[in-house]
């Protein structure tokens, strides 16, 4: 094993600035009755920092995370997203809770993480795909959501989809991708403690072209499937689909869990590069589950990883 959990993160850790919540949960909290002094000092409520998700790796600086991106809303390079996500309004902004589920709805923003901003943590999570990167995340877990909406047992699965808007999203005047972006989780993995809401990331709200206001990270799996601006949750009985499984059903399966044994068919997935580490520095060995199969591997145990990409 090459990451340990630390017993205890301090916030410090995470980032240099004191900030204990980003903006736009001050104001969610001064809704929710938090006591916001003149002059913008605030109490801060208690903040559980989760410790146990969080690795001990230095995070990758904000410039990288923030100018290195997948986001095909907004043009299918690297610096593509943060050029042209400024043009996406994210506030007001809506969640549909649909499908199996006792309280489907329309959410704001607001009344999603509302709740959630006391119990605010703050983890130190890997991503990992061909690159990588360390993302000290703000979020919560998508389980305090899904329990508030209560699913009906029939829910196995819940799907999420981005927003459709291409007059704020340049990619969606191609046919690259069938829009909207979509992906989805089985229901214990949508519960495990480490799939998180994410919200912001090194204590601010969420850059655009990381998926603000509101993004899924699910960190044993590849990065597609922590999809990006959700304004659709719904809980289903069937398998949903999913954008690259639709798009290439041979080259990305449903769970895409981080297999380093099972090559994609154009390249290794043994190895990655940790961006920021510059071009020529070492490639890393990708651990199975990302490094996370204490936690997660036990989901999976009756299954072939290698049939179920
Ligand atoms: N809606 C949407 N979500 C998305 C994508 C996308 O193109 N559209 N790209 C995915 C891919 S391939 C990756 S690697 C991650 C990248 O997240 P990051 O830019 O915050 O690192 O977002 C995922 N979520
Ligand atoms: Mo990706």
């Amino acid at each position: 094993m090459t990451y340990r959990f630390k017993t205890e993160l301090r916030y410090s850790d995470v980032t240099p600035k004191p900030l204990w919540l980003n903006r736009r949960q001050l104001i969610s909290g001064a809704a929710a009755g938090i006591a916001v002094g003149v002059g913008g000092a605030t109490m801060a409520p208690a903040i559980t920092r989760n410790s146990r998700y969080s690795v001990t790796e230095e995070p990758t600086e904000l410039d990288v995370i923030t100018q290195y991106n997948n986001f095909y809303e907004f043009g299918t390079r690297k610096e593509d997203p943060s050029r042209n996500a400024h043009r996406l309004t994210t506030s007001p902004w809506e969640v549909k809770i649909d499908g199996m589920v006792a309280k489907p709805g329309t959410y704001s923003y607001e009344d999603i993480v509302g709740n959630a901003t006391l119990e605010e943590r703050i983890y130190r999570l890997r991503c990992v795909e061909a690159w990588s990167m360390v993302v000290p995340w703000v979020g919560f877990q998508l389980s305090d959501l899904i329990e508030r909406v209560e699913p009906q047992s029939g829910a196995k699965y819940v799907a999420f989809e981005t927003l459709y808007r291409p007059e704020e999203m340049n990619g969606q005047a191609s046919r690259l991708l069938d829009w909207p972006y979509r992906e989805g989780l089985r229901l214990d993995e949508a519960m495990h403690p480490l799939t998180l809401l994410a919200t912001g990331l090194y204590g601010e709200d969420l850059p655009n072209q990381n998926g603000a206001p509101i993004r899924l990270v699910v960190p044993w799996k590849y990065g597609f499937k922590s999809i990006k601006s959700i304004v659709r949750i719904s809980f289903v009985s069937d398998m949903p689909p999913t954008t690259w499984n639709m798009q290439a059903p041979r080259e990305y399966g449903f769970y895409s869990n981080v297999n380093p044994m099972r090559s994609h068919p154009r390249w290794s997935q043994a190895t990655e590069r940790r961006v920021g580490d510059g071009l020529f520095a070492k490639r890393r060995e990708t651990l199975m589950f990302n490094g996370y199969g204490d936690e997660v591997a036990g989901m999976y145990s009756d299954m072939d990883l290698m049939d179920n990409y």
